[in-house]
């Protein structure tokens, strides 16, 4: 009886120490198993369209441009003039986009392919997620101002 009583204390003692030397070493958890992260999805960015001229599907860059689900679009306008995007679905109205502006922002629910027009210029088109850019509209000036 007496050595087993001893042998029970020296094992609770030991215990104790264990307990406490990890706590007291700053508990790191380093050393505890890694389980594998699952593979990160994509990251929601902002992807930015150039307005590089009123040439039709020549006016943005790059057309068609590509974006995840999630994803802001925005169009910055590098071209010299007024520009007015808005998606061709009626979903969004970017609003008017002066000559070295950025214009708002349109997050995208899907991939889907969304096509786009300046209401200003409208032979200006552009797609985002498209296979290609869309044709551009028929000039609606007999002279083709704003067109070319
Ligand atoms: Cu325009």
């Amino acid at each position: 009886m007496r050595s087993s009583f001893f042998f029970g204390t020296g094992f609770a003692l030991a215990g104790a120490l264990t307990l406490w030397s990890c706590g007291g070493g700053g508990g790191t958890t380093s050393s505890a198993p890694t389980t594998p992260t699952p593979a990160p999805g994509p990251v929601a960015t902002t992807v930015t369209v150039n307005i590089v001229g009123s040439i039709g599907n020549q006016a943005y860059r790059p057309n068609p441009a590509s974006a995840n689900a999630g994803d802001t679009v925005m169009f910055r306008n590098n071209d010299s003039t007024m520009h007015h995007i808005v998606m061709n679905d009626g979903t969004a109205d970017l609003g008017e986009v002066a000559p070295g502006a950025m214009s708002r922002g349109v997050m995208l629910r899907n991939t889907t392919a969304a096509n786009y027009h300046c209401t200003i210029h409208p032979s200006m088109v552009g797609s985002i997620n498209g296979a290609t850019a869309p044709d551009p509209a028929p000039c609606p000036d007999p002279y083709g101002y704003g067109c070319n």
